[in-house]
């Protein structure tokens, strides 16, 4: 079941600017950066709140890294802005993402990839989603001491 909403993508130029800027306008101050090369981007994930599923709900900041990567492309055609937003689920995302298939809605990925920390991802395309790029996530579970 999908019971947060995970993140919300936004595709910046400058990623140190855009998390300084979210961190001085809002005193967002829980900050994971990290290289996601298969995606093309380097991206801060910032923790906003817990979620009541275990999971928690974040902005992702996104910069590019390659000018043939889904950031860059979006970047030229749109500049800065609301990239995706995805959501969360409690449980398996490719039993997730298979459900939705079933209802006509075009899945990108035939298996899950690596998203933020380690998470499950998979992406809906934006033309069967009313123009909204839409990403399913499944969170590492939380392990003691961790
Ligand atoms: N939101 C809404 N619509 C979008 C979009 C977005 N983010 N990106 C592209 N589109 C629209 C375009 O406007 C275009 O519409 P028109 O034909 O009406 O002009 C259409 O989709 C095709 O766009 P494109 O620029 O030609 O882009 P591509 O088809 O090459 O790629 C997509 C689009 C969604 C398949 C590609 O961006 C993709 O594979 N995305 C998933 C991966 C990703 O976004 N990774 C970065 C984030 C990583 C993370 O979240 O961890
Ligand atoms: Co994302």
């Amino acid at each position: 079941m999908l019971t947060r909403i995970d993140h919300i993508g936004i595709a910046c130029r400058d990623l140190d600017a855009a998390v300084e800027f979210y961190r001085r306008t809002y005193g967002f101050t829980d900050v994971h950066i990290e290289v996601n090369e298969e995606q093309g981007v380097r991206e801060a994930m910032l923790k906003i709140n817990d979620a009541g599923d275990g999971g928690a709900t974040y902005l992702q900041l996104l910069e590019p890294i390659r000018d043939d990567s889904p950031i860059a492309k979006f970047l030229a055609k749109n500049g800065e802005g609301v990239h995706h937003i995805a959501f969360g689920t409690d449980g398996d995302v490719q039993e997730e993402a298979e459900g939705i298939a079933a209802k006509g809605v075009r899945v990108l990925y035939d298996a899950p990839r690596r998203g933020s920390m380690g998470s499950r991802i998979n992406f809906l395309h934006p033309k069967d989603c009313g123009g909204v790029l839409t990403e399913l996530v499944q969170a590492v579970p939380k392990t003691a001491g961790r």
